[in-house]
């Protein structure tokens, strides 16, 4: 997987040097590279913005250097490339979006300031063949731009790619709660911790009843965060 970060702010994206998805981009799992947004200007100030067509607070940010940013990524490229433009009136990301983007060979990520990117580059791009366009944000809160929302979103896809994480078996019990339940509690040494005791069961070697346990607490634990939104 080729992963690109199209971005005013290159050094937001230090992190992906860090743990797993560090060595997966050693060890070639995935590739990934920051593309400035500022070097597909033309002007003397390289401007990326502009005031909004309508009036309005904030800043637009002008159309131009964006395609001329995302066509670069498509030239030469047999595979289909996944643009996924970040703002957070964008559909809501979670899991099985994070799946399906897993499954991509070329991932784009347009990381937008100000009030956003001129909507006709969404619009230009679900018209080109080759392209898949991804309108997505993370949750229901503004940033100041997408880099930390398209840090998220790597994670999650980076993740489900076989080799990334040590563990494939944690994998497997996640699928679990895809439909919205969460995992049960989790313990390890001591048994008792400031006067708190591990739940018996646990101990006990039965697995039957610590499956049981699990399933329960992980169903408890749902309903009160359902109750609680
Ligand atoms: Cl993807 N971008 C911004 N700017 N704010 C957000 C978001 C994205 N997702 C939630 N809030």
């Amino acid at each position: 997987m080729k992963i690109t970060a199209i971005t005013i702010f290159p050094e937001y994206f230090a992190p992906m040097k860090l743990s797993l998805i560090g060595k997966a981009i050693e060890s070639n799992l995935i590739s990934f590279k920051t593309v400035d947004l500022r070097e597909f200007t033309t002007d003397n100030h390289r401007t990326v913005d502009d005031t909004p067509y309508g009036g309005g607070a904030g800043m637009v940010m002008k159309p131009e250097p964006w395609g001329e940013a995302i066509d670069a990524e498509l030239v030469g490229g047999g595979e289909v490339l996944d643009l996924i433009i970040l703002t957070p009136s964008g559909a809501r990301f979670n899991q099985s979006k994070a799946r399906e983007l897993a499954a991509s060979k070329n991932l784009v990520f347009a990381c937008g300031r100000y009030e956003g990117i001129d909507a006709r580059v969404a619009e230009h791009y679900k018209q080109v063949a080759g392209a898949r366009v991804h309108e997505i944000s993370i949750g229901d809160y503004v940033l100041n731009g997408g880099e930390v929302a398209a840090l998220v979103i790597i994670e999650a896809i980076t993740r489900l790619i076989p080799g990334v994480i040590g563990n494939p078996e944690s994998l497997l019990e996640e699928s679990h709660n895809e439909i919205g339940e969460v995992e049960y509690p989790v313990y390890t040494k001591p048994t008792i911790w400031r006067g708190l005791e591990v739940p018996e069961v646990l101990t006990s070697g039965n697995h039957g009843e610590i499956a049981r346990w699990r399933r329960e607490e992980g169903l408890r634990r749902s309903e009160s965060l359902r109750k609680s939104e």
